[in-house]
């Protein structure tokens, strides 16, 4: 079997457990989000900023995906919420299966909001759907304004785009309008939002995307 048949088949194989969870996450009103961007633009600080808001009724949980290391559950885990790590020993993104497979012990039905923070890399992640109801992708102001140009896949598939680490924009040459522009001319109308997780700028704008989106999520019929 050559190459290109056999990444077919796992895409396929992929989709198919893809759909099985998003019909699970349908049926008990969970949102699911895919956050995605290359290593380091700001992933894992900003979701320790969004549960640190949330009040301890909230019910989130969170998996978080790394070549290596447990640093980043680790980090998650002291908010109080469900937090595990999907190590994936080398692969360059997660896959429908194991998402499966780290949810069998946790009950949807406990659940409104999965978070899913994806291995750092603009380029595999994109290819595989997990299910998700919206793919969000980050981009930070230390990465150069060009990146939704040259990675278009993900830029495209993201619903949202997050433009993380606005503190730093006085210090870097990076202009955050040509950046904008670039994501549009991939994604036209794409939604994008602007923050800090480092002083706070923006984040509300986050929570309230995530809250509509989650409302959203739970208002949806079983057979939607
Ligand atoms: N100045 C500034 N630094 C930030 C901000 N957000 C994250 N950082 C820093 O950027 C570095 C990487 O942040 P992480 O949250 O670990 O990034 P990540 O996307 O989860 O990284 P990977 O999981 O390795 O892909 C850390 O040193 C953070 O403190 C921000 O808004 N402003
Ligand atoms: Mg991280």
């Amino acid at each position: 079997m050559s190459r290109v048949e056999v990444e077919k088949k796992v895409l396929n194989e992929n989709q198919i457990l893809a759909e099985q969870l998003r019909e699970r996450y349908r049926e008990h009103g969970v949102l699911c989000v895919n956050l995605i961007s290359s290593p380091g633009s700001g992933k894992t600080l900003l979701l320790e900023k969004t549960l640190e808001r949330f009040d301890n009724g909230m019910r989130v949980a969170v998996l978080t995906g790394d070549l290596q290391t447990e640093n980043d559950a680790q980090r998650l885990a002291k908010y109080g919420f469900p937090v595990k790590q999907i190590v994936t020993g080398g692969t360059c993104h997660l896959d429908a299966r194991m998402v499966e497979k780290h949810l069998a012990d946790w009950k949807l039905e406990d659940l409104d909001l999965l978070i899913v923070e994806n291995v750092g890399n603009l380029v595999c992640p994109s290819s595989y759907d997990l299910g998700e109801d919206a793919k969000i992708v980050l981009l930070s102001t230390t990465e150069g304004e060009d990146k939704p140009l040259k990675y278009p896949s993900i830029f495209f598939k993201s619903e949202l785009m997050v433009l993380t680490k606005i503190d730093l924009l006085p210090y870097v040459p990076f202009k955050a309008e040509l950046a904008r522009e670039n994501a549009r001319r991939v994604h036209p109308g794409m939604e994008i939002l602007e923050l800090s997780s480092t002083t706070g700028e923006g984040l509300d704008g986050w929570m309230n995307w995530l809250e509509a989106r989650r409302t959203k999520a739970k208002a949806k019929p079983i057979s939607a």
